[in-house]
Formats: structure tokens, C-alpha cells, sequence
């Protein structure tokens, strides 16, 4: 079988798709083109980390079975950014955006160059991301963070940005046959 990769997307801002809501799931049809989409998880309504003073996010995830290399998926990711959109010549880290598509994980891979980091360094620290990544990947088992997918979302404290109320579902995707 081919490596699985774990997607995290988010958007607080609209784009040429449209708003948040249909630039992730464009984008999510976009991923098609580098492997096949294994999953594809609910849009949830996100209150913001980081910077509070911003739009709610809508963040989602998927799982893409793919023969690139997680450096050659990361550029094909920025590509996709960059046609929502997205430009990183300007803005903080944190701030609002039309697409952010975050490489989560990649196989068992531990990668730490200066363009990647494997697993996400946030991974295991953020509701917005782990909710989603557990509906459609409970079981994953992310290299070095000592416990699957669901466990590290059971481990999160109910807190801040973190709360269990501060990501809700808002839209389920119907399965595509
Ligand atoms: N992304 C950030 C910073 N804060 N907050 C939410 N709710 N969702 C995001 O995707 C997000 C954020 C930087 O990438
Ligand atoms: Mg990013
Ligand atoms: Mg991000």
C-alpha cells in the first residue's frame, strides 16, 4: 500500500472558491491529484488559536494515500494555497487566511528539516485539529506522541480555544461511491 498522509485544513478568510466552507472542500478534491483521498472528514466551526481577534475558522482533515515524497507533498500543498489565495509574503503566523493545508503526518516519518516538520509540531496541542483527524482516523498512531489519534483528543484539557463547544461540526460531506 502507499504512505498515508494526514491533511489539516483551515480558512477564516473567503477565496476565489468562495467562502471558507467551499474552498476546503475544493481543496479537498484538489488533494485527489497528488494519490488517492482515502477520507475526507466534517467541516467544523473553530474558534481561533493564537491571535483571538480574527473570523471563526472552518478547519477539516483528510487522509491521502500518495507515492510523494512528504517534501514533494508539502510544495504541492503550497501550490494549492497559493491558488485559494494564499499569499505568505505577507502575514503573521496565526493570522486570518483563505487556505492553510498542514501536513499532520506522514507514515510513520520523523522529519525535521528547515522546510518540514514531522509529525506537526501542533499536532497533539490542538482541538481544531484532532477532532477532525479522529473522526476519520481514530487509530493512527502519530510516531513519538504516545497514543493514537483519539487518545491525544481524550487527553486535551476542555479549556480556552480548546473547549469541547469551541469546535463544532457544521457540515458532513456525503460519502462519494
Ligand atoms: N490556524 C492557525 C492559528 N489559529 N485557529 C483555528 N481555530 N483554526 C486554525 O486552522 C488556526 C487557528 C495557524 O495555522
Ligand atoms: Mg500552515
Ligand atoms: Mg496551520
Amino acid at each position: 500500500m502507499s504512505p498515508l498522509a494526514a491533511i489539516g485544513l483551515g480558512a477564516n478568510l473567503p477565496s476565489p472558491a468562495g467562502p471558507p466552507e467551499q474552498t476546503l472542500l475544493a481543496a479537498m478534491d484538489d488533494l485527489g491529484a497528488a494519490g488517492k483521498v482515502q477520507a475526507r472528514s466534517s467541516l467544523y466551526r473553530t474558534e481561533p488559536v493564537g491571535f483571538a481577534d480574527q473570523p471563526a475558522f472552518v478547519n477539516a482533515a483528510a487522509t491521502l494515500e500518495t507515492e510523494l515524497e512528504p517534501e514533494e507533498l508539502l510544495d504541492f500543498l503550497l501550490g494549492i494555497e497559493r491558488r485559494y489565495g494564499r499569499d505568505r509574503s505577507t502575514g503573521l503566523p496565526d493570522r486570518a487566511r483563505s487556505l492553510d493545508l498542514d501536513l499532520l503526518l506522514f507514515d510513520d516519518r520523523i522529519v525535521n528539516s528547515p522546510k518540514l516538520t514531522l509529525p506537526h509540531p501542533a499536532l497533539a496541542r490542538r482541538r481544531f485539529v484532532l477532532a477532525p483527524l479522529a473522526e476519520i482516523a481514530p487509530d493512527l498512531r502519530p510516531p513519538a506522541l504516545g497514543g493514537t489519534v483519539k487518545e491525544l483528543l481524550e487527553q486535551l484539557a476542555d479549556e480556552g480555544a480548546n473547549r469541547i463547544e469551541a469546535v463544532r461540526k457544521i457540515y458532513s460531506p456525503q460519502p462519494r461511491g
